[in-house]
């Protein structure tokens, strides 16, 4: 038996022992590839995810409402830090991550390329977005790459916060005026499509679930996890009195759980592709960002320069 083939054995028992597998220890390429593929879209995700409502933060109806929608968009920029570091202890730089995902080169999660029209879709997106990263999150505490399984458990409990504040900000829109009603549900018609499609592909089209699974990236796969987050959601809805748009959504009492209706994965494809509505704006506003905070790079960079070039003729006197 060759000595690659030992290792990959190894690694498989060790991923089947449930024993974390820890950056200095042996991984084959593509499961490291895997890895910095997922972590680096996960991480961008977050980031981008900033920005549709950083869009309503001047515009919170009251104080309370910013101080809270304030503290929830800092907390997406908190996880896509633990997340960059992540990467890196994969052997990337976090410069070259973040250059692919100015340059357009890395992917994103589709359900960010889409306008926040209403002061409802704050609540829709803590509720439906945050809620469907939950049930996509959870399972990922438990995921064989040690440092990416630790900085799940604080993303997730910040996540969850962000959920309920959501869901309450929908439950008060639906305890109001009639205008207010409407909004909150103007905002569901338009946000519940592309939250089921965050899961990603049908398992049937997913190119990566079935290698992912074994290796226990993923535990579960993108049908599994869909349709336990329309299973959890469509009571929540119903409970405040909010229609789901599909007509074909029904329960089936023999599976336990809601049949629903065809997704139009032209347009999950088209967004994923760079042509959703907001692409071009959300890559712009990331650029621009950069460019701004060169100075804050630069003017940090020169302080290690000179501190390291002390370090060292402390080190030669010494
Ligand atoms: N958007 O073979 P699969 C959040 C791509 S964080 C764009 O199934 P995989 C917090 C996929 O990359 C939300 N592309 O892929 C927040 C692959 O292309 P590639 C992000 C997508 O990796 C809330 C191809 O399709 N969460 O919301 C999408 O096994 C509010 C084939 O797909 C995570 O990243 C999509 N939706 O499964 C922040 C969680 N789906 O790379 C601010 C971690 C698939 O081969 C405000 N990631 N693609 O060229 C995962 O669990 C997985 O990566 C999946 C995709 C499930 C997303």
């Amino acid at each position: 038996m060759s000595p690659q083939i030992n290792l990959e054995e190894e690694f498989q028992a060790k991923i089947d022992a449930e024993i974390k597998i820890e950056p200095k220890d042996w991984m084959p390429d593509a499961y490291r590839k895997t890895l910095i593929r997922q972590i680096s879209q996960h991480a961008h995700s977050e980031i981008v995810g900033m920005l549709p409502e950083g869009n309503w933060l001047t515009r919170a109806p009251s104080l309370k409402r910013k101080a809270t929608l304030l503290a929830k968009v800092q907390d997406e920029a908190g996880h896509g830090l633990y997340l960059y570091s992540a990467v890196e202890t994969l052997g990337v730089s976090r410069l070259q991550t973040i250059e692919d995902l100015l340059s357009g080169k890395a992917k994103y999660s589709s359900i960010f390329n889409y306008p926040t029209l209403t002061w409802a879709d704050m609540g829709a997106i803590g509720w439906l977005v945050d809620g469907a990263a939950i049930m996509n999150q959870v399972p990922l505490c438990r995921t064989s790459y040690g440092p990416y399984a630790r900085a799940m458990v604080r993303v997730c409990k910040e996540e969850s916060f962000h959920q309920r504040q959501g869901y309450e900000i929908m439950m008060t829109l639906m305890n109001g005026s009639a205008e207010q009603k409407e909004m909150a549900q103007d905002a569901m018609n338009r946000w519940w499509w592309p939250a089921i499609m965050m899961f990603g592909p049908t398992d049937a089209e997913s190119s990566n679930t079935e290698q992912s699974v074994k290796w226990k990236i993923k535990r579960h796969t993108n049908d599994e996890l869909r349709q336990k987050f329309i299973d959890a959601t469509v009571p929540q809805a119903e409970y405040i009195g909010l229609t789901i748009p599909d007509k074909d959504l029904k329960w089936n009492e023999d599976k336990k759980s809601y049949d629903f209706g065809a997704i139009n994965w032209d347009e999950f494809w088209n967004v994923v592709k760079g042509n959703g509505p907001c692409n071009k704006q959300r890559l712009e506003a990331r650029n621009n960002a950069h460019n701004n905070g060169a100075w804050v790079r630069e003017a940090a960079s020169a302080y290690a320069e000179k501190r390291a070039k002390r370090m060292a003729a402390k080190a030669e006197v010494a």
